[in-house]
């Protein structure tokens, strides 16, 4: 038997990836720096059999259609080259995600099919291994290897651009993100799709680019100084310019949807009333909100006001990917 299974869980960037320099290798066009979570995870099985004729992908228990089966399809064939073996393989995945909902479920997925592929043909790759090969499958999954504060390093090529743990002495574990739900809708543009048009369009694109290199200074010196102030203002301001970048694409595009706006303008105000907080967004509607753990239960309370309760979930620092 060919078979290896892991679990890896989702990871929120606070300084995002948005963009590309190569399509193929997954080559970022700057450093991005996440929070690894405990709240969302995948759980993933492959076993690889001789006999078998082609890749078959289950999630949550469906055989899915040829075009998601393709992306694991294409990913298998790196593990494929890299095990020297043909073999075909059947994929089952459980996701503890809200799958397309901008909660990163790609990230989670891609890390724990690395890891199982790792484990089915003892491939006897290292975390950096892994980082790398889970890069491939998706960029943000390369962060998902590690726990706690972790960096991605764009690197120039396949060898050099995979993920680190950031020293942090488990700062971490001292703060919370409540995700606001928005809604469960499949979201419009992909983050694939959608950093390939910003890249090629958005006259803002450059901008973004040019900032990145400073916001990624402040939250490293954040951490190491363990300033919740400073790592939350350039968690904030670093979104926001993320998606600014779309408005200015052709066509524009926005993830945000009314509700969003709700959100971030309640983090907002909570601010001013003296409860520290501050917003970030991904590929979709949803908002996450940085606190720390000692204020979790007010912020809770205080969305709880103007959302559903099972619309907010509180997280906290997670762990790196485990075989299972
Ligand atoms: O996580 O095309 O990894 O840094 O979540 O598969 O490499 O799904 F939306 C912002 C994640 C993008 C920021 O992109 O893209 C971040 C984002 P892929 P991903």
């Amino acid at each position: 038997m060919y078979k290896g299974s892991a679990r890896a869980y989702t990871n929120i960037a606070l300084i995002k990836y948005w963009g590309k320099k190569n399509e193929e290798l997954i080559l970022p066009m700057n450093n991005s720096l996440s929070l690894t979570l405990d709240a969302f995870y995948t759980e993933t099985s492959v076993c690889f059999d001789p006999e078998q004729k082609e890749d078959r992908f289950f999630l949550d228990g469906q055989l899915q259609d040829s075009k998601a089966t393709k992306k694991i399809s294409h990913f298998l064939d790196l593990v494929r080259q890299l095990a020297d073996k043909n073999w075909q393989a059947t994929v089952e995945s459980r996701n503890f995600v809200p799958t397309a909902a901008g909660l990163a479920s790609s990230a989670s997925g891609l890390a724990a099919l690395a890891a199982a592929s790792n484990e089915a043909l003892t491939l006897g790759l290292d975390e950096q291994g892994l980082s790398r090969l889970a890069r491939r499958g998706s960029g943000s999954a390369c962060r998902s290897i590690f726990p706690g504060f972790v960096e991605w390093e764009q690197g120039s090529d396949d060898e050099t651009s995979f993920a680190k743990q950031i020293p942090s002495a488990n700062w971490e574990q001292d703060l919370a993100m409540l995700f606001v739900l928005i809604n469960d809708q499949q979201k419009d543009v992909s983050s694939r799709d959608g950093m390939r048009r910003t890249v090629a369009t958005s006259s803002f694109y450059p901008g973004w680019l040019e900032s990145v290199p400073e916001d990624l200074a402040q939250a490293k010196i954040a951490i190491a100084a363990q300033n919740f102030t400073r790592l939350g203002e350039v968690t904030e301001a670093n979104g926001l310019k993320m998606h600014a970048t779309t408005l200015a694409a052709t066509p524009p595009f926005t993830y945000w949807s009314p509700d969003s706006l709700v959100a971030m303008n309640l983090v907002r105000q909570l601010r001013k009333e003296g409860l520290e907080c501050y917003f970030t967004m991904d590929a979709g509607p949803n908002v996450k909100v940085l606190c720390q753990k000692k204020d979790e239960a007010a912020l809770k309370a205080a969305f709880s006001q103007h959302f559903a309760p099972e619309r907010l979930i509180l997280a906290h620092a997670g762990f790196g990917t485990q075989v299972l």
